[in-house]
C-alpha cells in the first residue's frame, strides 16, 4: 500500500524550500524558487478543483523555468540575478510588446514573482486572523491588493468567482498540515520574513533592471 504520509502535503515543506532560496549573498536560486512553487501547487490541488485554471497556469511557468534550468544555457538560470542578466545582455526579452520571446524566463518569473506577493499578503492576513475570520475574504482583499492590478477584467471575474470556494480557515489549517492552530501560526511567524525577503531581493533586481512591467 501507498503510505498515505507520502502524498500528504506540509506547509512546512514548502515553507523550507522557500529558506533554501537566498544565498549568502542574497541570490536567489532558482531550482529552489521553483521548487517552492511546485509544493504551493500542490497544496493549490488539494485545496479542490476550481482552482485548477489557476495551478495549471502555475505549473506551465514552473515548467518554462525548468526548461531553462535544464537546457544548454541552464549555467546562466541558476539564479535568479545570472538570469536576468544573461536575458537582458543577450536580448532574450520583450521589453515593450510581445514578440519573439513569449517564454522568456524574466517575464515569466515576473508572472510568479506577483504571484508570490499574493501569497505573502494572504498568509499575513492568516496570521493575523482569528477563528471566525474569513478566508475567501482574506484572499480576494489580498488579490485585488496585488496580482490583480496585472489581470485582464475576465481573470478577476474568474478568480473571484474561485475564492468563494476556498475551505475555511480550520479546515485551511487541516490542508496545511503543519499542526495545531498554534503550531500554524509559528511556522507562519517563521517563514513569512523569509518569504518577505526573497520578494523584496527580486522586487529590487526587476527595478533596478526596469523591467517590472515586462509584457
Ligand atoms: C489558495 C487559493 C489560490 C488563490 C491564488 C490567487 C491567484 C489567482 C490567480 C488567478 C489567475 C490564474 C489564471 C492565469 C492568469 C495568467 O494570465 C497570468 C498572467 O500570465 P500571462 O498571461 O501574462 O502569461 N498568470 C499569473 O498571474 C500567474 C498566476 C499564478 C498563480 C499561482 C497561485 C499560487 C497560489 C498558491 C496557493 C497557496
Amino acid at each position: 500500500a501507498v503510505a498515505l504520509e507520502d502524498l500528504k502535503f506540509t506547509l512546512q515543506e514548502v515553507l523550507d524550500t522557500f529558506k533554501s532560496c537566498l544565498s549568502e549573498h542574497k541570490e536567489v536560486f532558482l531550482e529552489h524558487y521553483v521548487a517552492g512553487w511546485r509544493g504551493l501547487v500542490r497544496f493549490m490541488n488539494c485545496l479542490g478543483s476550481v482552482f485548477s485554471f489557476i495551478s495549471k497556469d502555475a505549473v506551465n511557468k514552473i515548467q518554462i523555468l525548468v526548461n531553462h534550468l535544464n537546457g544548454e544555457n541552464g549555467a546562466h538560470y541558476v539564479t535568479i540575478q545570472s538570469m536576468v542578466k544573461y536575458e537582458l545582455d543577450s536580448q532574450l526579452v520583450d521589453l515593450t510588446k510581445r514578440g519573439s520571446f513569449p517564454e522568456s524566463g524574466c517575464r515569466t518569473l515576473l508572472r510568479l514573482h506577483r504571484a508570490l506577493r499574493w501569497l505573502e499578503l494572504f498568509l499575513e492576513r492568516l496570521q493575523t486572523s482569528t477563528e471566525d475570520s474569513n478566508t475567501s475574504v482574506m484572499c480576494s482583499e489580498a488579490y485585488n491588493e496585488s496580482l490583480a492590478q496585472h489581470h485582464a477584467w475576465i481573470i478577476r471575474k474568474a478568480a473571484g468567482t474561485a475564492f468563494w470556494a476556498l475551505p475555511g480557515r480550520a479546515t485551511f489549517f487541516d490542508v496545511m498540515n503543519v499542526g495545531s492552530p498554534e503550531q500554524v501560526m509559528a511556522v507562519l511567524g517563521d517563514t513569512l520574513p523569509l518569504i518577505s525577503e526573497v520578494y523584496q531581493v527580486t522586487e529590487d533586481l526587476y527595478a533596478q533592471n526596469n523591467i517590472l512591467e515586462l509584457p
